[in-house]
């Protein structure tokens, strides 16, 4: 490999690229390092921290959950094609979250790419296509730093997501100039006259819904978006799939959650006049569905951060703006024109018997008994999902994070990348990261990172030793009830097993009675554990 050091008044790619990513505040690299990324990261600097991910799956989980619960871009490194194919799920994970990462992979050395060496990634910036927002290998090497400025600045632009730098390994050691750190103000103000029709629909709505998604939590705004409701008296629902809280579950106006379905959505919506959606698509189906997509007596209102979602939104308007700008304006905006009445609180939940084996309704309103204030989950139990959003209401801002992609294998390392963000915050409170028997195995190896950093967080395992969601789901598809899909039952897993080989300290639960002292115990300790909970 070539070198040719820098000259006094020449840094290589290597100290520029360094130098920028400190000044844009990226000094913890989430990777999984080959010879390609070798001359990267040598003299890594002292203040600089490498989180390993044993699979890159796990890599890009964590940077994604690392990302989300600072807000900033995270970056990661991959190594060349076979790394940037392992990380693709959790890649079009992020890309759905909107996430804003900035993906580096190795590149073979210019001077061989001619003769396809071993490693080399052909068309390296076509693999991570579509689900990067911008893609590049720098013509030059000299030109590697000021790329890395662009994806920082193309990774934060709402709407947020993944970009990807390919990178070749000669490029490390030319030398190149320093590039200075700008910033860029990536907020979007909506319309004045735009909002301004949204404010006088609210003011004059009889029954206003406001239905809210990730990006309210995203923009910082679900503190604003209470204000709002509470002004109003309107209802809040919560958009089908969303990935994040966008408003506390126990508040007097919360009317609980929008089903993917479109005429489920029509009926639930039915009773209002006014929808107005925020940081949401309107809506995110998961079946097929007829007829029309909101109510034919309500007026709809959208105000999202993608002009591509509000795009192709099949009725009402939208409006283009950050969520929490946006919700100012509103907030400047005229009060109800008529007296309104708030919507009726929603019922209580019966509590669950303390049966043998437990149902996960037991096993998660102990969970909700246990657990503390502060305590943020990570959730990815797709059959327990509606379970969940009975028995464990969510606390507001930052106190929730699932996957809006539908792809398994977030969850894990997710929880383990907020666990990290909120470890150097110093924030209190634990991370708790609730997950399916199966969803667990697609990228199991977050439980090795997560003994390594120490982070204060809990893997409760609902183990019901099969794939529920897809049981549950077959007779959509027209499985009849004897009928069970293949493929869907998972005897046999020992959770405990899988963790201590990873250095990590676990206990299994079987019996109603031993739940709630076992989460205790777990909960108490400094450090990571897990829990594995049999349920039926
Ligand atoms: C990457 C990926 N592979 C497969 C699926 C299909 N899938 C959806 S739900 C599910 C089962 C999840 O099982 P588990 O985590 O045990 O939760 P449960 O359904 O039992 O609550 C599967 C396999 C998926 N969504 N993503
Ligand atoms: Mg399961």
């Amino acid at each position: 490999m070539r070198s040719e050091p820098s000259t006094p008044t020449r840094p290589t790619v290597r100290e520029a690229f360094l130098r920028l990513m400190r000044e844009l505040g990226l000094d913890t690299v989430f990777g999984n390092p080959g010879s390609t990324e070798l001359p990267m990261f040598r003299d890594f600097p002292k203040d600089f921290r490498y989180v390993l991910g044993l699979q890159e799956s796990v890599v890009v989980g964590m940077a994604d959950g690392y990302a989300q619960a600072t807000r900033r871009a995270a970056l990661v490194n991959l190594h060349s094609a076979a790394g940037v194919g392992h990380a693709m799920g959790n890649l079009f994970t992020a890309y759905k979250n909107q996430t804003p990462l900035i993906v580096t992979a190795g590149q073979q050395s210019r001077s061989i790419l001619p003769f396809d060496p071993f490693l080399s990634a052909v068309q390296a910036t076509d693999l991570p296509r579509p689900y990067v927002k911008w893609a590049c290998e720098p013509a030059r090497a000299e030109d590697v730093p000021r790329a890395l400025l662009r994806a920082y600045h193309m990774a934060m632009q709402p709407p947020c997501g993944p970009v990807f730098l390919s990178i070749p390994a000669d490029d490390w050691d030319r030398p190149c100039d320093w590039v200075d750190v700008r910033h860029v103000s990536h907020a979007i103000a909506p319309e004045p006259q735009a909002i301004a029709r949204v404010a006088e629909a609210l003011a004059e709505s009889r029954r206003p819904v406001i239905v809210v998604g990730a990006g309210v939590d995203r923009d910082d705004a679900v503190d604003r978006v209470v204000q709002l409701a509470e002004r109003h008296e309107a209802a809040v629902v919560v958009a089908p799939m969303s990935a994040r809280c966008g408003f506390p579950e126990r508040h007097r106006l919360f009317q609980g959650f929008l089903p993917a379905m479109r005429e489920a959505i029509v009926e639930t919506l039915a009773p209002y006049d006014l929808i107005l959606v925020l940081g949401a698509p309107a809506f995110s189906y998961h079946v097929e569905g007829s007829g029309p997509h909101t109510p034919a007596t309500a007026r709809l209102w959208q105000i999202v951060d993608d002009p591509q979602v509000a795009a192709w939104t099949p009725s009402g308007d939208s409006v283009v703006a950050s969520i929490g700008l946006a919700v100012d304006a509103l907030l400047a905006g005229p009060g109800p024109r008529a007296k309104r009445v708030p919507p009726a609180p929603r019922a209580a939940v019966a509590p669950a018997p303390a049966s043998d084996p437990m149902s996960a309704a037991f096993a998660l309103q102990t969970l909700d008994a246990v657990r503390r204030p502060g305590d943020v989950v990570v959730e990815e139990a797709p059959g327990s999902r509606s379970t969940m959003q009975r028995c464990l209401p969510m606390a507001g801002a930052q106190s929730f994070y699932t996957m809006a992609s539908g792809g398994l294998g977030h969850g894990m390392p997710a929880a383990v990348g907020v666990a990290l963000a909120r470890q150097r915050q110093q924030q209190p409170g634990r991370v708790i990261c609730l997950i399916g028997d199966g969803s667990s195995l697609y990228s199991i190896q977050a439980l090795y990172s997560a003994v390594q950093w120490r982070v204060p967080m809990s893997f409760v395992i609902l183990n019901n030793q099969r794939y529920a969601a897809l049981q549950d789901f077959a007779p959509v598809f027209g499985y009849g009830p004897q009928d069970k899909p293949a493929g869907t039952d998972l005897p046999g897993l020992d959770f405990v097993a899988l963790a201590k080989g990873h250095g990590l300290s676990g206990r299994r639960v079987e019996r109603a009675a031993e739940l709630g002292p076992a989460l205790h115990a777990a909960f108490e300790d400094a450090g990571p554990n897990l829990v594995e909970i049999v349920v039926n």
